[in-house]
């Protein structure tokens, strides 16, 4: 066998076991790599449920990469220093209670403290619809497709995966949720699009509100703000970071971990 041939078998081999023994069929999908989809990621991997992030970009991270207007810092206050040091992230105190985090170290570390706890990130992916049942009304999982195929336009019918629980981790869009609200009207879900700035509000909202939004499905992140309306808070992650671990709390109690 050629080592050209070689590559080639070992890499199809090992997706498709991963594909079919780790991601087609899991306890929990959870939509973006972005703060909250990372964290919740690596919560709810550390408590044993079999989890997969689908990222649609190539890269980690969502909004944390272009810091604030692509400076390369963003801010975290007290609240989230529980979390930053589950993850060794390192956090300088700028002012009593404030802290300041480099964006590239945020994004690597969420990364892998997930990975490292169990979940499977697969980037590329497109979550493009979801799954859903009648009697009783529940969400079950979602269609995904190649983003390169998404952006090439061409027809190509998209493959499933099944969850128990599905987060919409996709930010100020609020995708997943946008998708479920106007092909599933029973669901009865209004997405009214976030609000104008208001920092102290909202990260302390977001955090309130985040959670199961109808039977199987729940939001995390900016996509809580864009269902409820909330204002939006700019570089600040704690708000991020309390949501995602917020999210993986009420999934733990909703779900149990498949052996
Ligand atoms: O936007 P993003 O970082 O969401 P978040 O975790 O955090 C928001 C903050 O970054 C910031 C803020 C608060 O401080 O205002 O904006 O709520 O990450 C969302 C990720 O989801 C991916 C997208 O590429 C990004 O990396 N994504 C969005 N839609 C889809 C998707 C989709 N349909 N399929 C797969 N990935």
């Amino acid at each position: 066998m050629t080592l050209e041939t070689k590559i080639t078998k070992y890499i199809i081999k090992e997706a498709a076991r991963d594909w079919t023994e780790k991601i087609s069929d899991v306890d929990v999908i959870i939509v973006g790599a972005g703060p909250a989809g990372m964290t919740a990621a690596k919560y709810l991997a550390e408590k044993g449920y079999k989890t997969v992030v689908f990222e649609r970009r190539l890269s980690f991270g969502g909004g944390i990469g272009g810091g604030g207007m692509l400076f390369h810092k963003v801010v975290t206050d007290e609240r989230a220093r529980d979390i930053l040091e589950d993850m060794g992230i390192k956090a300088k105190e700028v002012e009593n209670g404030f802290y300041v985090v480099d964006s590239t170290e945020l994004i690597a570390k969420l990364a892998t403290s997930a990975i490292d706890a169990g979940a499977k990130i697969i980037l590329g992916v497109h979550v493009e619809d979801v799954i859903y049942r009648e009697n009783p009304l529940r969400i079950t999982g979602v269609a995904i497709q190649w983003s390169a195929v998404m952006l090439s336009g061409l027809h190509v019918d998209p493959i499933f995966v099944k969850c128990k629980a599905l987060v919409d981790a996709t930010g100020h869009d609020a995708e997943v949720l946008r998708v479920a609200a106007r092909k599933i009207p029973e669901l009865e879900i209004k997405i009214p699009g976030e609000k104008s700035a208001y920092a102290e509000l909202s990260e302390k909202l977001v955090v309130e509100k985040t959670g199961r939004i109808a039977p199987g499905l729940y939001a995390a992140g900016m996509a809580v703000a864009a269902v409820y309306g909330l204002p939006r808070m700019g570089p600040i992650f704690t708000g991020m970071l309390l949501s995602g671990k917020k999210v993986a709390e009420v999934i733990d109690k909703d779900i149990n971990p498949s052996i």
